[in-house]
Formats: structure tokens, sequence, C-alpha cells
């Protein structure tokens, strides 16, 4: 007997051509941009915007490299680790040697690393760091690789490095022996200007820094960070200065400490990562040291962490001794390291559920939508950001939330298809209708990266 063929059949099978052509078409734009962004064995974040090499955007990066050149993405890698520290910490930007000096600001000479004994001899870097990733993209790496000489070799090399990052973060980071880091400064987070800083910014004074902007001769203002903003992100650097970069002494006296949620998922995701590779390469000591440290930072995650009342994981702000007190994407992002117990998991649904406003709004926002501070254009203080959602969409999918990841992905895919492949994305969905385009940098590339990643997930 013949299958009826209906029109709806019809409708949809066209429909899922189209949506075909036009991934494959997504697709083809984001290997270009990764090229075109490509440097001598790093990749810049966005040309006009960002010109020299950023931390977890070079892990980022790493993992859309992975589909089509594996070379790039493991160069990726150990260009960000040429730069490490003598004791361990990896720098959020590396300026290497380039022309662009001059577009970015605060640049090498704004930071004077060398005035640490432990900064590196051979590059000019930040004295700053990022979530620390490259745990679980090199597993990621080593899935794709280890059956090839080269890809046990790289394991091999990289396995040490980032096992010393770690170190340093669990000895120089973690005043009080919790198993939770801090981070001294909001570029750390990688949030750069979310509003749950606010109240740090409001509990002292900064002096006024005159200097002409270079962010917003490329992305409009009403997009970046306020001027009075960066008035405090570079007063921190310059008052940790005169402590010649020593963590200790910024821990005592520092009016920025926080222990962020996603800075530890990631530390803890890293960790896991690290176990599996170190039981396969068979490290027995590592394994035991990851464990211990992971199986402390999992308990103070749970116990310091997570808000009952509202169905998030929080930051804490060490200085005061209490939680910060806005809610940001950056309280899902547990979910990817496995931290909630499946009842917790639940109630951050329901808050995910509210953040898309009963569907008008993309998943995710970077900040809670019914929040007064909410702005749905200001980089970190509302607008979707690509790799926030790949991390969700991860977390999702592990804890068999399988609806909302699909919508996360879905979400994901049609911004960029729709917008382009810019830095951030605006969330409700009718002003993005008429927008036609995102937000900040263009031709942003980890938001290229993820894409392909999401688009050849599995294959
Ligand atoms: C400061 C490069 C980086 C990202 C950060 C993002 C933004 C820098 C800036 O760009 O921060 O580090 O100058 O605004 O917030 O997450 O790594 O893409």
């Amino acid at each position: 007997m013949c299958p009826t063929i209906t029109v709806g059949h019809i409708f949809s099978s066209v429909y899922r051509n189209i949506v075909f052509m036009a991934n494959n078409r997504l697709l083809e734009k984001a290997k270009q941009i990764l090229l075109m962004n490509h440097r001598e064995g790093f990749t810049l974040p966005s040309t006009n915007i960002y010109p020299f090499q950023w931390k977890w955007d070079s892990g980022f990066v790493a993992l859309g490299f992975i589909h089509f050149n594996l070379d790039m993405a493991m160069s990726e890698m150990r260009t960000l680790f040429k730069a490490q520290w003598s004791n361990g910490f990896v720098p959020h930007i590396i300026f290497h040697d380039s022309p662009d000096e001059k577009k970015y600001f605060p640049n090498a000479a704004f930071y004077s690393a060398n005035l640490s004994p432990e900064s590196s001899k051979t590059y000019q870097t930040t004295t700053l760091t990022q979530p620390p990733i490259e745990g679980w993209v090199l597993e990621r790496i080593f899935k794709k690789a280890g059956n090839l000489p080269e890809g046990r070799k790289f394991v091999k090399e990289m396995f040490p490095k980032i096992m010393a990052q770690h170190e340093y973060l669990y000895n120089n980071r973690d005043p009080f022996d919790e198993g939770l880091v801090y981070i001294q400064h909001n570029w750390e987070s990688g949030t750069d200007n979310s509003p749950v800083w606010d109240e740090i910014w409001n509990s002292f004074d900064a002096p006024e820094y005159h200097f002409s902007r270079k962010d917003t001769q490329h992305v409009r203002e009403t997009q970046r960070p306020r001027q009075r903003e960066y008035d405090y992100y570079l007063y921190l650097i310059d008052s940790f200065k005169k402590y010649n970069y020593r963590d200790s002494d910024i821990a005592e006296h520092s009016h920025f400490l926080v222990q962020d949620p996603l800075f530890n998922s990631m530390l803890i995701a890293s960790n896991n990562s690290l176990i599996r590779l170190a039981e396969s390469a068979g490290y027995p000591e590592k394994v035991k040291q990851l464990r211990n440290w992971n199986r402390k930072s999992i308990q103070s995650f749970n116990d310091k962490l997570f808000d009952e009342k509202n169905g998030l994981y929080r930051h804490y702000n060490l200085r005061e001794n209490k939680w910060l007190s806005r809610l940001t994407s950056s309280g899902f992002a547990p979910l990817f390291a496995g931290i909630p117990s499946p009842d917790r998991a639940e109630k951050m649904l329901s808050v995910m559920d509210r953040f898309s406003k009963d569907g008008q709004y993309f998943l995710c926002p970077s900040f809670d939508p019914d929040d007064i501070r909410f702005e749905s254009q200001r980089y970190w203080r509302g607008p979707v950001w690509v790799n926030m959602n790949w991390l969700i969409y991860h977390g999702l999918k592990e804890y068999g939330f399988t609806d909302m990841a699909q919508k996360i992905r879905e979400n994901t895919l049609q911004m960029v298809r729709e917008q382009g492949f810019y830095e951030y994305f605006e969330p409700d969905k009718e002003k993005s209708k008429l927008l036609q385009k995102g937000y900040g940098g263009t031709d942003f590339s980890w938001t290229a990266a993820l894409i392909i990643d999401l688009l050849k997930e599995n294959k």
C-alpha cells in the first residue's frame, strides 16, 4: 500500500531542505572566518576590535578547528601556553608583536607585567587570567586525535602545563582553602561589564582616567561598557602594581575578590577531563590529586553558591562575605560541570524558562531579563552570547533536558543564520527581526568556531 503524502509532509520536507542548505552555507562561512582571523599559531577574536590572542577565545576557537584542521586546533593551545608564567599562571591576553598595538587599550605598556618576577620573559602579556577551559578542550582534541601518534604526543605535552595552571589557581587563589578560587578582576570572569559587578564599583571610588577608547571606534557606545566602568577596571590594575602583582597582597587588600560560578565551573569541568585523560595515560598520582581537588570544590560550590530561593548559582563576594545580588547566565554554567543534583538542576531549568520570557526572547540572555538593570544591547548586561549558549546546551544535554537543550541549539543557529557571525545578540525576538544584525565585533571567531561544532556534533 502506498503511504499517504500530505501537504504537511511536503511543506516540512521543503522546510528541512531549506534549513539544511542554509546550515551548509553557515558552515562554509564559519570556516572562512576562522581562517581569515588566523595568524601564525593563533586566532584573533575579531580583527577590528580585539587584535591579539585571548585565552578562553583560543580554547573555543580550537573546538572549531578540530573539525577541519587539527594542526591549527593544537597550535592555538600551544601558542597560548608558550606565554604561561613560571608559576603556572596563564594570562588572558598575549600581545603578540603586532602593528595593531595602538588599536587596543589597555595595552602591554599599561599592564607592565614585568613588575612580576614570574611573568613571561618571552611574551608581553596582561596580568589577569580568564576561565580555565583548557582541560576539557584538550580532552575534545584527544577524542578526535587520540589514535594518531601526534594526538597522544600533544596530550603528553599539554597535560603538565594545564595541571600547572590548576595548581597555580588552587595554591594562589583560594586563601581560605575552600576548593573555590577567586577572580581579582571583572575581566577574569569573561563577563566583563555584567551588572553583577555594579555593587562592587559602588563600594569604593576610582579616579577618572583620561584616555581614548579604542573599542568604541569600532562598536557603538550603546553596546559597550560605560566610560565610568572603565575607570574601575583600570584602577584595579593600577592598584595591583604596587604589590608587583603578588596574589597574597591582592587578596588581602583589593576591593574586588569574587568566587565566580562560571570560572569555578570551568575549573571543575577541566579537572574532570584531566581525570579521564590521566586515567587513560596511566598517571595515577595525578588522578588522585585531581579527584581530591574536585571532591572539595564540588562540595563547597554546592554548599556556598546555590541560592535555593531563586533556583540558581550565585557569585560570592569574599570581601563582604555575601552573595552579589544579581542573577546572571554564569549561574547556569555548573550544569556543564555536572555540579548540581538532579533536583537543583530542575529548579535551574525553570529559571531558564523564565529567562525566555514565554518564548519572546532567544535563550539565553546573559543577565536576568526581569531585573531592572537588564539592558538588551549592552555587552554582558543582557545580550545572548554563543559561547555561553554552547556551554549551557552541553550541560542541559548531560542532565537529560533534551527539549531545552534543543531549544538553545536552535535559537543559536537561528540567530547566527539570520543576523550574522557577531559577538553577541539581541535577545528580544521582535527587536532582533527589525535589526537584522547582531551586536559588538563582526566575524567573531568563537561564534564561528562553536557554530561549526554545533553543526558537526557527533561527526
Ligand atoms: C577584555 C575577546 C574578549 C573576551 C571577553 C569579552 C571581551 C575584553 C574587552 O573580549 O573582553 O578581556 O576588551 O572587552 O568580554 O570574554 O574574551 O573576545
